[in-house]
């Protein structure tokens, strides 16, 4: 029995896990830099302890200081959340040694999935569709030109310890090869100290569309259905949603099957993702397998009406899964955005502050998984992820509706978000029609920019006069002298310049 938890991260994934863990009744120990001492998972957890200075490297990813943390404390276990030390072997190796739960897959399982050639070979081996390519590294430039050239172009050489879109390179031509082959190990070394490079066709626009899985210590996976998270910007995603718009049922039934036998080959045990590349044609190749919790799972909670990190807690202890695969379905459409305090105006440059107003969007199918609160100032030196909306309803038309209404409800100031950003992104037809890849963000760049000067006279006129038309009518009610139809025109524009909010 998992009677404590030490949470070895930080920000909104601390305080998510936390409160799986007081539903379970499970008590709760925080870790924090000198930088988050009043962050809220400090204030949220049952106990806490500082493991050391601002910089990352000498706290949440400091192993000894985290370790004699979980010890002092009385951890049974350790929850690493996303990022940090989520996916170091080193670490779930170690907590191993002094006798403390991971909560995660077997230090083997995470070295086996890091390394990217190896991934593949064992995803060949499970009978899960590759990208077409090589399964050994390249010695050599030349080598590099000869495997392309017999792949056809244009080709990917990428990192066999990469991952998130470092050390990777395109070639389209014989020509361009030695330069990537180059450019991609260098990159690859001073990245992840190793050079070791693969080959990959190239897929070109693909759709990036995961597969949740859980697995148990007693043999038993299922999988979760799929998550579409093809609107990122350089390789950070944005929007993610469930189900895919994309794909049909029969590539989907094929993805999770494939997940599944993917999970199975390996003995995985815990939470994973199998990232796919999907074509044009819905063809579905193995990407990558995270050995984690996902940033964006909670649009596979709403669907599939389940905690994600209780069936971690409870997979840890070592209890079976309590359902079979055909007892999960997908119910409605969740969608979910990444409120991130950087500034989309200006190349996305993080711009942490204080927090001087915080009014967060309520109501019907709303969930906010967020840390930050009125008076907090969000640390530079961390991600510049403040939180997430996720909405859920029972169609994908319903869900988008509803996440455009809690956009103009979010309101946070003192600090720039990327909150107009996101408001426009769910006003983009390609978008609204659910016709979109990974393409999406620089395919609608001229779109989703601010435009200078979009403001002009006429339009600022009718700003004020729709504020002034809500001041005079809404507020001071007598429905019987108000003209509701003028007010929900002017209402309705407000609501899309994002000057009203109610
Ligand atoms: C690819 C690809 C096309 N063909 N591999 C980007 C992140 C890393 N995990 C793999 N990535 C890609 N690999 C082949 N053979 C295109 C991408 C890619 C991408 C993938 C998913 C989501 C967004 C992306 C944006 C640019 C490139």
């Amino acid at each position: 029995m998992i009677k404590k938890v030490l949470i070895a991260n930080r920000g909104e994934i601390a305080v998510r896990v936390m409160r799986s863990c007081y539903e379970m009744g499970i008590r709760t120990v925080a870790v924090f830099s000198e930088a988050d001492r009043s962050s809220r998972h400090v204030m949220y957890a049952d106990e806490a302890e500082c493991i050391g200075p601002a910089s990352s490297s000498d706290s949440y990813l400091c192993i000894d200081n985290i370790i004699a943390a979980a010890k002092k404390h009385k951890a049974d276990a350790i929850h690493p959340g996303y990022g940090f030390l989520s996916e170091n072997p080193a670490f779930a190796r170690r907590c191993a040694k002094e006798g403390i739960i991971f909560i995660g897959p077997s230090p083997e399982t995470m070295e086996r999935m890091g390394d990217k050639i190896q991934a593949r070979r064992t995803m060949i081996e499970a009978g899960v569709p590759v990208v077409p390519g090589t399964c050994e590294m390249l010695p050599s430039a030349e080598e590099a030109v000869r495997v392309c050239s017999e792949i056809g172009y244009p080709v990917m050489i990428k990192a066999s310890m990469g991952g998130g879109g470092k050390g990777m390179r395109v070639a389209r031509t014989a020509d361009e090869v030695p330069l990537m082959y180059e450019a991609a190990r260098s990159e690859a070394i001073s990245s992840f100290g190793d050079g070791t490079v693969y080959i990959e066709k190239f897929v070109e626009s693909p759709h990036h569309i995961e597969i949740q899985i859980l697995g148990d210590k007693h043999g038993n996976v299922v999988h979760l259905f799929d998550r579409e998270c093809s609107v990122q910007r350089r390789h950070q995603k944005i929007v993610e949603e469930s189900p895919s718009p994309f794909i049909d049922d029969s590539t989907r039934k094929a993805m999770g099957e494939a997940a599944v036998a993917a999970a199975r080959h390996v003995g995985y045990v815990g939470a994973g993702t199998i990232e796919f590349l999907v074509d044009g044609r819905q063809n579905f190749y193995f990407l990558e397998m995270n050995t984690r919790l996902q940033v964006e799972h909670p649009v596979t909670e709403e669907v599939c009406g389940m905690d994600l990190v209780k069936q971690q807690i409870r997979i840890a202890s070592g209890e079976a899964l309590s359902f079979r695969q055909e007892d999960i379905r997908q119910r409605g459409h969740a969608i979910e955005c990444r409120i991130c305090a950087e500034d989309a105006d200006n190349g996305f440059r993080p711009s942490p502050g204080l927090i001087k107003q915080l009014i967060e969007p309520q109501g019907n199918g709303v969930r906010i998984d967020s840390y930050i609160y009125e008076g907090y100032e969000i640390p530079v030196h961390y991600d510049p992820m403040v939180g997430k909306l996720i909405v859920h309803a029972s169609r994908r038309d319903y869900a988008i509706e509803r996440m455009r209404r809690a956009l103009y409800e979010y309101k946070i100031t003192g600090l720039t978000t990327n909150m107009g950003y996101l408001r426009r992104i769910i006003d983009v037809p390609q978008f609204k029609n659910g016709c979109y890849d990974t393409s999406f963000v620089e395919a609608n760049a001229d779109r989703l920019a601010a435009r200078k000067g979009y403001h002009n006279d006429a339009e600022d006129m009718a700003l004020i006069a729709a504020y002034l038309d809500y001041l005079m009518n809404y507020e001071e009610n007598t429905s019987d002298t108000r003209d509701d139809s003028a007010l929900s025109r002017w209402r309705s524009f407000g609501l899309q310049k994002g000057v009203l909010r109610i």
